[in-house]
């Protein structure tokens, strides 16, 4: 595995010596300035990539280049911005950077409703709860259809969970789910994401999945031909929110998407975190059923409580069998080697991390602290060792 870290730029806390010093070898990193939508240039690209060069690392994966909502709805101008996404990864590919990172969720990028959860050691970390999300959905958001989709239970929890909210946490909570956390190219005020979240009304799971199967279709020929491996990450949480659907959250889904657009260059981030906060994925299964096309790793663990809640457990901790994992992605890399694949070490970081330790003290984006992820790679790092002597 190639150990990687994400890098969010410049303006990261996060240093590239940090990341250096970290044991990492390949930044993950985006131009987060430009535009949604908008041709990533070469120029760009290469400044980027010469800051990258220039602290001793390599800038070996895109996360992400966004999709345009526009794409994900098939309105507007989405055949334009198809075409800019053509471009920029032939950009990409003209300086050496062949590994793409996407998601197709629907308005919101990876969603929490709390960012610094406290845990009994004294770190933080991000979690999800249901009956947050639906006082937000139901109270403050007031969307109309949302009191037809939930059960008359939870919505009497979530009525007594918004009203011990005071006005302070109403805020916090608001911020937390629709500000935007890292990486979500958008932010969005309470107005512009009602509408934001009205304009799926008409979309069935069926048609959003069909937009994402063109789209991967459009592009497979520049992938072909350029050597690009797309990679899309699941959803995060792998379930629908505000009545939109996601179509990147099971084994079916899946399933669906490769044999609709079967080119190995359509491959996949496979993010144990997000996929693990279902109990029906059964990881090892997905993992090895689509092993081939994996084309970038993150590996998290989140712990769940059986009633739709989870936080983001310590990478060795939590409901994923991480050495099952760790030894299921060694072995596909074996496999690649011996049948000559050039692309046989798979790009892997830690996918978030506990804010601890000195990290407490800085503001750093969500889940991406300095401390917390280097932790997370220490651990796998270990595993990932005395796995590799067994096989
Ligand atoms: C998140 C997201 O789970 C994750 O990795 O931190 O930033 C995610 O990487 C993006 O949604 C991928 O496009
Ligand atoms: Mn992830």
């Amino acid at each position: 595995m190639i150990e990687s870290f994400r890098w969010y730029g410049p303006n990261d806390v996060v240093s590239l010596r940090d990341i250096r010093q970290a044991g990492a070898v390949n930044v993950v990193s985006a131009l987060h300035h430009v535009p949604n939508g908008t041709v990533w240039e070469i120029d760009e690209i290469k400044a980027h990539q010469d800051l990258v060069r220039k602290a001793g690392l390599v800038w070996g994966v895109v996360e992400s280049v966004p999709i345009h909502e526009d794409i994900k709805q098939r309105i507007g101008d989405f055949q334009r911005y198809i075409d800019n996404y053509k471009k920029t990864l032939e950009n990409l590919a003209s300086c050496g950077i062949y590994t793409v990172c996407y998601n197709f969720m629907p308005v919101l990028d990876w969603t929490r409703t709390h960012l610094y959860k406290p845990l009994e050691d004294g770190s933080t970390a991000l979690s999800f709860e249901g009956d947050a999300m639906r006082a937000f959905d139901l109270f403050i958001l007031k969307r109309p259809q949302a009191k037809d989709e939930y059960t008359p239970e939870e919505i009497s929890a979530a009525r007594t969970y918004f009203n011990n909210l005071t006005p302070e946490a109403i805020e916090e909570l608001t911020k937390s789910i629709i500000a935007g956390l890292p990486g979500a190219e958008e932010g969005y005020t309470l107005e512009q994401f009602n509408q934001r979240v009205n304009a799926y009304k008409h979309l069935s799971k069926e048609d959003l999945q069909q937009h994402l199967i063109r789209f991967l279709q459009e592009l497979t020929p520049t992938l072909e031909s350029s050597g690009v491996r797309m990679c899309i990450h699941p959803d995060d949480p792998p379930q629908p929110l505000f009545g939109i659907p996601r179509v990147v959250s099971t084994a079916e889904d899946i399933d669906k998407l490769f044999s609709g657009a079967p080119s190995i260059h359509n491959g996949l981030t496979f993010c144990t975190g997000s996929f693990g906060v279902r109990p029906d994925n059964d990881l090892l299964a997905m993992f090895t059923k689509h092993a081939n096309r994996i084309h970038f790793l993150h590996f998290r663990s989140t712990q769940r409580d059986g009633k739709g809640n989870f936080y983001e457990a310590n990478h060795l901790e939590g409901d994923v069998d991480m050495y099952a994992m760790v030894k299921a992605a060694l072995t596909e890399e074996a496999k690649r080697k011996a049948s000559g694949r050039s692309d046989w070490q798979i790009p892997m970081r830690p996918d978030h991390g506990h804010q601890m330790l000195d990290d407490l003290n800085k503001i750093t984006n969500p889940g991406y602290s300095a401390i917390g992820r280097l932790r997370g790679l220490a651990e796998l790092r270990g595993l990932a060792l005395a796995i590799s002597r067994t096989l």
